[in-house]
């Protein structure tokens, strides 16, 4: 290349440099992605002169410094500027590198936070001149009142909580800033004196995880009354969902498919004159529900009669509202969701989906991402429908649009959820983005950074709940303490629980115990690692599920990926356990000898017991060194 020519290049990627950098230091500048090309476009063009280029930058960034010199220190300018519009930059490393007039490093951290590197972990929001809160309340217990307190740590949120007077010794309740009692186990519920406390602690947002008020829209209202930001969509939206017909209606409006269906059916009457028009089978649904509650199949008039009345007062009893709508009745088909982010301002992104087929009377069980039922056409059109759908009633902050998929791939829209939710782990393994603390930067003011296209399903993850239930017991509730607890480990291996050996499983709230997430690069992995997990994970004193999902993890059928709604009945799942549970009683106690961790410390503290009231802590404490050195002595 001529000198000339390169003198041209030259000049022309100087232009190029500082236009890039005007860009992204005007508070109004063009959209990440057209700035990113501008990025990749360049290292492409003038790969020689990348060192030079940086040295532009640099240059560009002296001389900002001596035309407005003074007070105004310009490196951190440019380093709060830069913060405010790109993503997954380590403030920290920024000022250094800005500060640092030798650092060759810049450029490499503008292409990072765009994304041009392959991070394992994103941010997927910027927040501009918005603060993140000083200070969350959070309004649950157990596995999520965790799951929040660790993304406020990371995000440098302080976070407090309220608490039942069960929950007095729970590890999230420990792990708080600071946790007010509220009295007993159904004040999770009292409005009125949760936002009290929220004030009293000024907080400045309030944070109700799932279940519980996570979709309330009274709550939500009284908290924008209050002026505390509910970590949520605003109580409008919430209402707007929360009535599944209005919900289903509007859907239809902008193009996302539902199933025929009716409005409120008033009576017995004319729910069995709309059923006949439909063509039974039909659904009965809680115009008010969600989940499973005051749902009833219907095939025929005479179920109608039997089965109306009974979903009308379940309903009532669930949500206060007996109101019921029809839908017309799909069977084996598999429920598809997809996750979405939305802004304030309007842009909204989906995160892909997740299977959550293997449910077991409308509670979820095992779920997957990605869904093996889906091609990349049919994630783009769902996924698109979803988008659509949230776009639809100015949605804001994390949520989640659940579909319907049957044999055909035809899709439809069933319900939208407005709370982060319990299987939001699987898709934070393929994404790499922290769902929870994107939320909460949502709910403060963060823009979305990411275009649609820039966003790659990697990979694949399945939960399993760990519920503290009996599976050979028809999933009976099961309490007691915790006396012996290990939790799995490995590569690819994530536990989400509040659970801890000590731990009391109290009657008064949904028995999920713990959430056990496995990826890997491809689902046989997956489900490879999840079976090893689950022989390891070690739960004693209460009844799990853990044999429930160690059937399924080894069903031929799961592992092919062939499962519908009805998958746990025809694949005899539960009979299975109970066989599997008689034939297996006489190992027990063999199994846990090969614990070899908690058994030792088990037999230590037995041991102890008498040394240790006897002699100084010190000397105990000692011998209990030098049993551990010395292994022979077991
Ligand atoms: C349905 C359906 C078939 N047809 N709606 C909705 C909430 C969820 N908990 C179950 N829901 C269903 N709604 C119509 N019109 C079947 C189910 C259903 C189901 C869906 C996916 C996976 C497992 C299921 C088990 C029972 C019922």
């Amino acid at each position: 290349m001529g000198k000339s020519n390169n003198g041209k290049l030259r000049r022309k990627t100087e232009k190029q440099v500082v236009f890039f950098l005007n860009k992204i230091l005007n508070p109004l500048a063009a959209s990440y992605r057209h700035s990113r090309k501008l990025v990749r476009g360049f290292k492409k063009k003038a790969p020689l002169i990348y060192n030079e280029v940086e040295s532009v930058i640099k240059s560009h960034l002296v001389s900002l410094e001596k035309k407005k010199p003074g007070n105004v220190k310009v490196g951190d300018l440019i380093t709060s500027n830069l913060m405010r519009k790109l993503p997954n930059i380590d403030e920290g490393k920024l000022k250094e590198i800005v500060s640092d007039k030798q650092s060759p490093s810049l450029l490499n951290a503008v292409l990072k936070s765009f994304g041009a590197t392959t991070g394992v972990e994103k941010d997927y929001t910027v927040l501009g001149k918005e603060k993140v809160f000083k200070k969350i309340l959070i309004a649950n217990r157990g596995e999520i009142a965790l799951r929040v307190i660790r993304a406020c740590r990371e995000l440098g949120v302080g976070v407090e909580m309220v608490y039942a007077t069960t929950d007095k010794n729970s590890l999230a309740v420990k792990f708080a800033d600071k946790a007010y009692c509220i009295g007993s186990s159904p004040e999770y519920l009292n409005i009125k004196k949760i936002v009290e406390i929220a004030k009293k602690a000024k907080a400045e947002a309030v944070h109700p995880g799932y279940g519980f008020l996570s979709e309330n829209a009274d709550f939500a209202k009284l908290c924008e009354k209050s002026r505390i930001e509910f970590i949520g969509p605003s109580s409008q939206i919430i209402s707007a969902l929360g009535d599944k017909v209005r919900a289903r209606e509007k859907m239809a409006k902008h193009g996302v498919p539902v199933l025929p269906g009716s409005g409120i059916v008033k009576n017995k009457k004319q729910a069995i004159k709309i059923a006949s028009k439909t063509s039974y089978p039909i659904i009965l649904k809680a115009v008010a529900g969600g989940g499973g509650k005051g749902m009833r199949i219907v095939n025929s008039e005479e179920e109608m009669d039997k089965f109306f009345e009974e979903a009308q007062s379940e309903a009532n009893s669930a949500f206060g509202n007996k109101d019921l709508y029809i839908e017309k009745y799909l069977e084996n088909t598999k429920h598809i969701e997809f996750q979405i982010l939305a802004d304030k301002y309007g842009k909204v992104v989906h995160l892909g989906e997740r299977d959550c087929t293997i449910q077991r009377r409308h509670q979820k069980l095992i779920e997957e991402a990605p869904s093996m039922a889906l091609t990349d056409e049919m994630r783009e059109k769902m996924g698109d429908a979803a988008v659509r759908a949230v776009s639809a009633v100015k949605y804001r902050g994390a949520g989640t649009v659940e579909f319907l998929l049957d044999k055909d791939n035809n899709y439809y829209f069933i319900e939208m959820n407005t709370r982060i939710q319990v299987e939001h782990g699987i898709t934070e393994m393929v994404t790499g983005v922290d769902l929870v603390k994107e939320q909460i930067k949502l709910a403060a003011g963060a823009k979305l950074a990411f275009k649609q296209e820039d966003i790659k399903i990697n990979g694949f993850a399945i939960e399993c709940r760990i519920n503290a239930e009996d599976p050979a017991e028809d999933f009976l509730p099961s309490t007691g303490t915790i006396d012996n607890y290990l939790p799995p480990g490995g590569p690819g291996i994530r536990v989400s629980s509040a659970c801890h050996a000590g731990h009391r499983v109290v009657p008064h709230f949904d028995s999920l115990l713990t959430l056990l997430i496995c990826s890997g690069k491809t689902r046989q992995e997956a489900i490879a690692r999840m079976r090893g997990a689950l022989n390891e994970y070690m739960i004693e004193g209460v009844k799990t599920t853990i044999p429930f999902h160690k059937a399924v993890l080894n069903n031929k059928n799961f592992i092919k990926g062939k499962m519908t709604t009805s998958f746990i009945e025809e694949n005899k799942i539960l009979e299975n356990i109970k066989k599997e549970r008689k034939t297996r009683r006489e190992l027990k106690n063999g199994q846990k000898i090969l614990v070899v961790t908690t058994a030792v410390s088990k037999y230590l503290e037995k041991k102890q017991k008498p040394i240790s009231t006897r002699q100084n802590q010190w000397v105990a404490a000692g011998r209990q060194d030098s049993m551990e050195q010395n292994e022979g002595m077991f």
